[in-house]
């Protein structure tokens, strides 16, 4: 008897494939410096959509291990990754996921660069962008500190193309007492007598990716006052030339719900030796530079994963036939999905406008106006793209009926993995809290917002387009006005200028760009 066979969804080269992904750098960057980074991008598409994705397959059912005594008795807390992420550490290091954002071969667009390779790699990686995002996170701090004998110390091994040079760093910033109110962090630094190396003492709650090579962390000098200004920042490293730990016990790996093959750790501090990385004091100030790395991370990866799944989910409607045709053909199936890439293409633009900011920030190119921007629509995109993320990937799995459900097709991990997005690196409520100080005075902060969403619809003719968005912003500008308990609007507030300049990018990039298929049912999704 005949079987019924079902093709599984493929993957073609993940660049190639990505009209979205290449449009837009088609728009922004110069035709010398696409073409110089093509090559690039189509390896790392290559990649994704071939070797390593096949490799992620095969990994499925393999996480990280904590191995805390030998046979002996004695205590080495050896975490072995798996081999997905063994492969994923090494074709980082090689592919430049870090290095490209501080080669700066091509200035500030660099950052452009970098972020199109980390978002091709992430998807394929389980979330291998955690430790990428924090190295990065931690690369930037550095040098922002100024602190040139830790610079010298550790950014050539955190930016090294070479495998066997490359280091990962962790963050270590929550405690049992603060997750989101890193304050009341309880770690306590004690000076050496007579030297610059302090000791720490404390429990650490929530360390991503301890596989790192070193870390910055909070502890509070001794005879420091509370709150954030009391922490200090350091910088430590986590093993010896022998592979032990510097005093660091790994008390065990978190069971999580999703970023299963991230090694995530609850630590015991029992005197780690640490550097201090600038001043004993402002801790949480001065690790701002390193939450507004990982937090552009956060939103490349949110829009990685809702690409992959609208890869496969799209490839796989060509493929199933029910009721007599192809899922492409069905008029419901096919808005349903058009209806997510809408949401994927906005979130797109909005966390490549971040990365575009980030590029000239750290160049020394941005205006003053744009600084202020970007301190704005950081925790905006994070928090924006986060909830999309979950959104589009719950509702990917949706499309492929019973099979989105089942683990061994792939699918699952996508939403389990994107469920993480809102939460670390600062949750929507804390975000949009932090959303209300960037904006500062608020009419004035919501005048200046008004002026960078109008700015991207000059020369738009389409009146329907122009009123949507001007609709939006007279609705965020009239309920501020009102000044009614605007802690608890924040959210709906924050998400609703996410929208907002989501719609504003969009129609910039259709307007600068050839490309225009999913304008129209972008407009009447968003809002
Ligand atoms: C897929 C890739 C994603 C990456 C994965 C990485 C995995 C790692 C997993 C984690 O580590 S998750 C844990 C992440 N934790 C957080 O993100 C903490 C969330 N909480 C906040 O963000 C709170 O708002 C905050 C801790 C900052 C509040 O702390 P405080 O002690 O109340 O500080 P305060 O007074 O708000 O801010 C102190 C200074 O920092 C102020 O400046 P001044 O001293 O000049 O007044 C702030 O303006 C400044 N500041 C705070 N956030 C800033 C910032 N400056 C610039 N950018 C920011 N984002």
């Amino acid at each position: 008897m005949a079987q019924f066979q079902q093709a599984p969804p493929a993957l073609k080269n993940q660049y190639d494939d990505d009209r979205v992904l290449r449009s837009y750098l088609a728009r922004v960057l110069p035709a010398d410096v696409l073409s110089d980074v093509q090559e690039s991008l189509a390896e790392m598409g290559r990649l994704a959509g071939g070797e390593l994705h096949e490799l992620q397959l095969a990994d499925r059912l393999n996480e990280p291990t904590l191995t805390q005594w030998d046979a002996w008795g004695n205590r080495i807390d050896k975490i072995e990754l798996t081999p997905l992420w063994q492969r994923a550490e090494r074709i980082a290091a090689e592919h430049g996921v870090v290095a490209t954002a501080y080669e700066q071969r091509h200035g500030n667009l660099s950052r452009v660069h970098q972020c199109a390779l980390a978002y091709l790699f992430t998807p394929s990686t389980d979330i291998y962008s955690c430790p990428l995002a924090m190295t990065d996170g931690a690369t930037r701090t550095l040098l922002n500190s100024g602190n040139q004998a830790l610079i010298d110390r550790a950014v050539p091994h955190l930016i090294t193309r070479d495998p066997k040079e490359f280091w990962t760093a962790g963050q270590w910033m929550t405690e049992l007492t603060g997750g989101s109110d890193v304050g009341l962090a309880e770690t306590i630094a004690k000076q050496e007598p007579g030297s610059n190396t302090f000791r720490l003492y404390g429990r650490k709650w929530f360390t991503s990716a301890i596989a790192s090579q070193m870390a910055l962390t909070l502890a509070r000098p001794e005879g420091n006052p509370p709150g954030g200004r009391g922490l200090a920042l350091f910088y430590l490293e986590t093993r010896d030339a022998h592979g032990r730990t510097h005093n660091i016990q790994i008390n065990r790996l978190k069971d999580k719900l999703g970023t299963r093959k991230v090694p995530t750790a609850e630590l015991t501090l029992d005197g780690t030796p640490a550097q201090l990385v600038k001043g004993s004091t402002d801790g949480v100030r001065n690790i701002a530079p390193l939450l507004n790395i990982t937090r552009l991370w956060n939103g490349i990866s949110a829009v990685a994963l809702m690409r992959r799944g609208l890869a496969l989910s799209f490839d796989y409607a060509s493929k199933r036939v029910a009721f007599g045709a192809p899922l492409s053909e069905k008029p419901l199936h096919v808005d349903t999905l058009k209806t997510l890439q809408a949401e994927f293409e906005a979130a797109f633009h909005l966390a490549f406008y971040i990365a575009e900011l980030t590029g000239k920030s750290e160049t020394g190119e941005i205006s003053d106006e744009d600084a202020w921007l970007l301190r704005l629509l950081t925790p905006i995109m994070k928090l924006t793209t986060a909830k999309q993320a979950v959104m589009v990937t719950s509702e990917v799995l949706e499309s492929f009926g019973g099979a989105g459900y089942v683990e061994d097709t792939g699918l699952p991990v996508l939403l389990r993995d994107s469920q993480v997005l809102p939460i670390w690196e600062g949750t929507t409520n804390v975000l949009a809290l932090d959303t209300l100080r960037a904006l500062g005075d608020a009419q004035e902060g919501m005048k200046r917002f008004e002026r960078a969403a109008m700015s991207c619809l000059e020369g738009v003719t389409d009146v329907r387009l122009v009123s949507v968005v001007r609709s939006a912003l007279n609705h965020a500008a009239t309920w501020l006005v009102k000044g009614e308990d605007i802690e608890s609007g924040a959210r709906r507030f924050s998400l609703t200028l996410g929208r907002t300049i989501e719609l504003a990018l969009l129609i910039k990039h259709e307007r600068g760009s050839s490309s225009n298929r999913f304008a129209s049912v972008g407009v009447d999704v968003i809002f």
